[in-house]
């Protein structure tokens, strides 16, 4: 597929190529049953793991030109473990591909108790730092109301946003608002994904596998229509 090619359908067509975009039945941390996965973990190796961060550059970089995200960015920040290669990547990515200097930070899970005995590596936060989060998959939020707090105890930092790779555009269970709306509601920052489950199946109806068959097949598709119509926003 063209650079030119729209975002979310070149990134569709790399979540289907690495097999990071799984069709069956699968419990998500909330409790639904999805009849897809998308999973992060499929990102394995050296050139999944470049790409993966150069399209969260690209998507950052279109919002910065947008105004939605600002460009003077002081660090990345994803939270272990599956943020922290996501934080790597996309600030080797801004630096390279869009001439951004930018930090990478991320948290430890347990504290240390010698050395610096610090909470977070890399980029250390501090006041009036401009950090942006980032994720891989949104579905109710859970992830990201977890961290928030934990950047902020570190220091009195500004979360400019949060970019997810993907927007599951699920209803919370006590509102009509998709999780990614509650969470802009509540903290007040901008959250953004690459692609939306909405986009990465009608793109995957004319991405084709290798035997000619398309990725997203009427039965896949069925499927995901009937659990968006029951948990879609
Ligand atoms: P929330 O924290 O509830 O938004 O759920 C998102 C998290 O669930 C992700 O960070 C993953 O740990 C996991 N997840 C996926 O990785 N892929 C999916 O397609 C769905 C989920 C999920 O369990 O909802």
């Amino acid at each position: 597929m063209t650079d030119t090619a729209a975002l979310d359908l070149r990134f569709t067509e790399f979540l289907l190529q690495s097999q990071a975009l799984k069709f069956g039945d699968f419990t998500l941390k909330s409790g639904r049953q999805s009849p897809y996965f998308i999973n992060a973990g499929a990102f394995d190796d050296g050139r999944k793991i470049a790409m993966l961060g150069a399209f969260y550059a690209e998507k950052i970089a279109a919002e910065i030109a947008a105004g939605t995200l600002p460009a003077d960015i002081d660090t990345v920040f994803g939270p272990a473990y599956k943020g922290i290669p996501l934080a790597v990547s996309t600030a080797i990515a801004l630096t390279a591909g869009h001439d951004m200097q930018v930090g990478y930070t991320f948290d430890r899970k347990e504290k240390k108790d010698h050395g610096d005995g610090g909470m977070m590596v890399g980029t250390q936060l501090r006041d009036g730092m401009k950090v942006l989060l980032v994720d891989d998959v949104m579905t109710a939020g859970t992830a990201v109301r977890e961290v928030v707090p934990k950047l902020r105890a570190e220091a009195d930092v500004e979360i400019v946003g949060l970019v997810l790779s993907v927007d599951r555009m699920e209803r919370t269970k006590d509102s009509e608002l998709s999780a990614v709306k509650a969470v802009e509601a509540e903290f007040g920052f901008p959250v953004v994904a690459i692609a939306n489950v909405r986009e990465i199946f009608a793109a995957g109806r004319s991405i084709m596998t290798a035997d000619g068959t398309p990725y997203v097949t009427d039965a896949i598709a069925a499927a995901a229509d009937d659990y968006l119509a029951r948990y879609g926003a």
